[in-house]
């Protein structure tokens, strides 16, 4: 068999502040696909990192009176922290400070100079220092940055430009070629029509920013922290000669939060283009968790620290939450009162009840569990593997839980407690073997309760081809319960 390999990407995150819930969506939905991938047995590579460069960090850093170093340095560990703490199995984690990465941006910028890609100009516009992003004097909503609507500084200096304008007629081509390319669907209009439009080319150097990467052709100038941060998805596999490159590159997808889908969807393959590299495969912009419908995010003052959601109601709750609450391309409005509604209604009554009455049944039970498998056509693998291959966790989830549904009605159908011999023995096998599929399905996205639920079976983790019904044995044993039911009354649905 043919092993197939799978690169996903997260953005890296700028390290102002430490991470919130924002970033833990983003972080936790490429994590899902991650472990599903592994499931499959495909070769993984999984990224993530922080992109420490800028005039944002640089400011944040003179507002504590640290160095940039010292500042950055000071802040990647609260990322590390709440990742592991958030079960995230990254391969590796990039910092755009590394010396490494910071040598292969020289190294292709000069490439791309070489290509006749690279001149030098004035730059006059906006900047959103929040953002990292240059406007023009029409895309300014209210004198305000179109994005965030923040305020924007007036820049006007030397610049050199990378000619985007030049890659048009290739980009359109390559969107054609490629269908799957810019996902979800429902947003790639909004890059085509503007691409249509026409392009421009963009500044990629600053003059008066000292906390980047220095701009190899001209002593004077720093490299635009965008520019500089993109190259990561490629410095981190050690491009260009490295084993890691070999295997991975391309990147089978990129998720990305849509306000920058712009940089990857666009400005990346402009770029890779013009380097001679081969483009991703897909930029999966995912959309927004808002609160009262305002983007959550530090500046606004409504920021989250996901590792205490963690700790009130569990990692896996709040993962298990965050993927079933909203497809992942939409906005979507965050409250811990809905987290609590469905913790209590899918969680703890679906899964938690299945596991526990057919734990408490086989425990008593002295016969053989053995019988005919009944339950198995209620398993959609297919769907759930088309559905994750679309980067669809939302709709996975619902035929996943479909399943148990399926098996708890089992439940009540067959009145177990009723039954004794063989035709208990047969009802248990049926619980069993499905709780034992159920636990592989959800691995990826409960990883712990994955593990709960192996250990009160008493069976090893499997992976997706042990998701046939089949012999097995148990010995189970029963433990605490997955998930406890909590009173979502005293929430008043916003954040706590
Ligand atoms: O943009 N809802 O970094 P960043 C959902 N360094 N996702 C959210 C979110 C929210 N309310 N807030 C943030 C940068 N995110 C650049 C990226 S990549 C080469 C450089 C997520 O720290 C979302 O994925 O501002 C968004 O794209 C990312 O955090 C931005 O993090």
């Amino acid at each position: 068999m043919v092993e197939l390999k799978f690169y996903v990407t997260t953005p890296i995150y700028y390290v102002n502040d430490k991470p919130h819930i924002g970033h833990a969506y983003c972080t936790i939905a490429a994590d899902v696909l991650a472990r599903w991938h592994r499931l499959k047995g495909d070769d993984v590579f999984f990224l993530t990192g922080t992109d420490e460069h800028g005039e944002k960090v640089e400011q944040a850093a003179n507002s504590v009176k640290k160095t940039p170093k010292e500042f950055v340095d000071s802040i990647v560990g609260k990322y590390k922290e709440v990742w592991k703490e958030l079960n995230i199995s990254y391969d590796c984690f990039i910092r755009t400070s590394d010396p490494v990465h910071e040598n292969v941006v020289s190294q292709i910028i000069e490439k791309i100079a070489k290509k006749g890609d690279i001149y030098k100009g004035f730059y006059e516009g906006w900047y959103c220092v929040p953002d990292e992003t240059f406007w023009t004097d029409l895309q300014l909503r209210n004198g305000k940055c179109p994005e965030c609507g923040r305020e924007v500084k007036k820049v006007k200096e030397e610049s050199y430009f990378f000619k985007l304008s030049k890659y048009q007629d290739r980009l359109l081509d390559f969107y054609k070629s490629n269908p799957d390319f810019l996902s979800p669907k429902f947003r790639s209009k909004e890059i085509l029509n503007r691409v249509k439009e026409g392009l421009k080319d963009i500044s990629i150097t600053r003059t008066t920013i000292k906390w980047a990467v220095p701009f190899p052709l001209d002593k004077n100038h720093t490299l635009y922290v965008w520019i500089d941060a993109l190259f990561n998805y490629i410095s981190a596999l050690g491009w260009p000669n490295g084993d890691n490159f070999k295997r991975f590159w391309p990147a089978d997808v990129h998720l990305v939060g849509k306000e920058i889908n712009w940089f990857h969807s666009v400005i990346w393959p402009a770029l890779l283009f013009s380097s001679g590299i081969e483009p991703p495969r897909k930029v999966f912009a995912t959309g927004w968790l808002t609160v009262d419908g305002k983007k959550i995010g530090k500046s606004l003052g409504n920021a989250i620290d996901p590792a205490a959601l963690s700790r009130k109601y569990s990692i896996d709750a709040l993962r298990y939450f965050l993927l079933k609450e909203l497809p992942l391309g939409d906005d979507g409005d965050f409250s811990e009162k809905a987290l609590v509604t469905r913790l209590n209604n899918e969680l703890a009554a679906e899964l938690g009840n299945l596991l526990n009455r057919t734990i408490i049944l086989a425990e008593r039970f002295d016969g053989r569990i053995e019988g005919k498998a009944e339950l198995d056509k209620a398993i959609n693998l297919q769907k759930i593997g088309t559905l994750m291959d679309k980067i669809d966790p939302f709709n996975a989830l619902s035929v996943i839980f479909s399943f148990i549904k399926a098996a708890n009605k089992y439940v009540n159908d067959k009145e177990p407690w009723k039954l004794n011999g063989r035709e208990l023995g047969n009802v248990l096998y049926n619980l069993l073997e499905s709780l034992r599929i159920v636990s592989i399905l959800i691995s990826p996205f409960m990883p712990g309760t994955s593990e709960k639920i192996n250990l009160q079976l008493g069976v090893k983790a499997g992976s997706l081809k042990d998701c046939v019904f089949g012999k097995h044995e148990y010995k189970v044993k029963k433990g605490e319960y997955l998930f406890k039911k909590l009173d979502a009354s005293s929430l008043d649905g916003a954040v706590g």
